[in-house]
């Protein structure tokens, strides 16, 4: 008696190669169709993506059931909407206050999610000490600001919005005035220079909104990104808060690919859409267009349901009051699962007509029967370390679709890890296991996703290990 026939996974194995194979030669990036790998909430579609999807947080409403069950299960990604201003962070001048901070950051850390930082400096929501500063003493206090809180939150930090809304809206492409702006034109370049100081494994953005297209104020901010590049200040990346009306600019994907090109990274980062337009379009042509570009690493909502948003009466986000998904929702989630880019963050699209992987890509070239990595995944690590320190990022990336992974690393004698994040972590000293949690443990064919720890003493050496399940 014959048993229905499934492939070997020798078999299945030369399938995939030569369907990658014969994708490549079409020209196109790797698609991935069909369900079996599809994300079923909005972090887990991202994560096979290599991105996050995030929500800002209110620390008040971590108490509301609804709010955190519905926090809990989608976003992997947290920013604390008001509770790391200055204003809130530094009430009065040189006494630091963290409780609401620290009550965002840690419930974001035990439930696996990563942590935007917001804002470090910004013309509103200065204390009021600071609004009656100026010249020097605001520039020193500033700064002083920055390091103080950069400090404290150093190594848990994904990525801080170092500086927030600091052009001006209209035709001039120039900055705002503010006192922040008084106290002289490099006060952006002292403060991304004081956070990597204070914090090297954070990626460093500018953030603002209004930048949703190409325009005077967009190209105002690309000019100085990309001067700063030019000049070696320190920065990683472009928030585009992408607070939107009934309509998206047509040139969205265009704009995020141009700050792309700087060699920085996108976030979309305050992202909600007034209702009542095209709403679920909307909010799926910003997933398309960010999914479409490498560099567009993650996408964070301005809030969890319409009720919990600034934009009174607007209902601009994805889900009602009463915690139920809209159709917004399901748009988004369909766009993330559709295929059309598998390409991780940090490495580049073949070119049309492209028949040679990219540098540093995993791809096999085609015509090549080189297997998959043994284990079905592998890991790469980078470092940014200081004396007695450091913070590991680490990369997971699977050639096949796997649903689970263990990364082991060994550390050096006398080293110990003193935080994770985005994954649990199986000890402290000696070789250590790190596991994925419920949302990043499925990686589609091709993608990646990342984790990071920190820890005292010399940082791990050498390529860890992958498994995958
Ligand atoms: O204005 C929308 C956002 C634009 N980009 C920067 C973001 O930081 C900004 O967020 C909003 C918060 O969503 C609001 O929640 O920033 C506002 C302040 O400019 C926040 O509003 C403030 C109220 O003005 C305060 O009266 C209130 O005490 O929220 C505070 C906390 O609820």
């Amino acid at each position: 008696m014959t048993r229905p026939s499934t492939p070997s996974r020798s078999h299945r194995l030369r399938r995939l190669v030569l369907l990658m194979a014969g994708v490549l030669a079409g020209g196109a990036g790797l698609v991935v169709t069909g369900s079996a790998d599809a994300g079923t909430t909005l972090g887990a579609a991202a994560a096979e993506k290599g991105r996050y999807y995030g929500a800002a947080v209110a620390a008040g409403r971590l108490g509301d059931s609804t709010y955190a069950g519905v926090l809990n299960r989608e976003f992997n990604s947290v920013t604390a909407e008001n509770e790391m201003k200055w204003d809130a962070t530094e009430p009065s001048q040189g006494r630091f206050t963290y409780t609401n901070g620290d009550r965002i950051l840690n419930h974001a850390r035990a439930n696996g999610k990563s942590v935007r930082g917001h804002a470090l400096l910004w013309h509103a929501q200065q204390p009021p000490w600071a609004q009656s500063l100026s010249g020097t003493a605001l520039r020193n206090a500033a700064i002083n600001h920055v390091t103080q809180v950069a400090t404290y939150y150093r190594g848990k930090i994904h990525s801080w919005d170092v500086v927030n809304e600091a052009f001006a809206d209209g035709n001039s492409g120039g900055r705002r005035d503010s006192n922040l702006q008084r106290t002289g034109n490099d006060w952006i370049e002292a403060a991304f220079r004081a956070a990597r100081a204070a914090d090297p494994a954070a990626k460093l953005c500018y953030n603002d909104y209004n930048t949703d297209g190409i325009n005077a104020k967009s190209t105002g901010i690309y000019n100085m990104v990309r001067d700063f590049k030019a000049r070696g200040v320190p920065i990683d990346c472009v928030g585009l808060q992408s607070h939107l009306g009934t309509t998206i600019d047509s040139t969205y994907q265009a704009n995020i690919q141009r700050f792309a090109d700087l060699g920085v990274d996108v976030q979309i980062t305050e992202l909600d859409v007034q209702q009542g337009g095209n709403q679920a379009n909307i909010f799926a042509t910003v997933t398309r267009a960010c999914l479409a570009v490498p560099r567009c690493t993650g996408i964070t909502v301005w809030g969890v349901r319409d009720c919990d948003s600034w934009r009174t009466g607007a209902n601009p986000l994805l889900f009602d009051c009463a915690g139920n998904k809209k159709a917004a929702y399901t748009a988004v989630l369909d766009a993330l699962n559709a295929g059309g880019t598998t390409t991780p963050p940090g490495s580049t699209t073949p070119p049309p007509g492209s028949t040679t992987p990219p540098p540093g890509s995993t791809t096999p070239p085609p015509g090549s029967t080189t297997p998959p990595p043994a284990g079905g995944c592998t890991a790469s690590v980078s470092m940014n370390a200081w004396t007695g320190g450091f913070v590991a990022t680490v990369r997971v990336s699977a050639a096949t679709a796997i649903s689970g992974w263990t990364v082991t690393v060994a550390l050096p004698a006398g080293t110990a890890v003193t935080g994770s994040w985005s994954t649990r972590a199986g000890g402290t000293t000696g070789t250590v296991a790190f596991g994925n949690v419920d949302y990043n443990g499925r990686i589609a064919a091709g993608g990646s996703t990342e984790f990071g720890f920190q820890g005292t003493g010399t940082p791990p050496a050498g390529t860890p290990g992958c498994s995958a399940a």
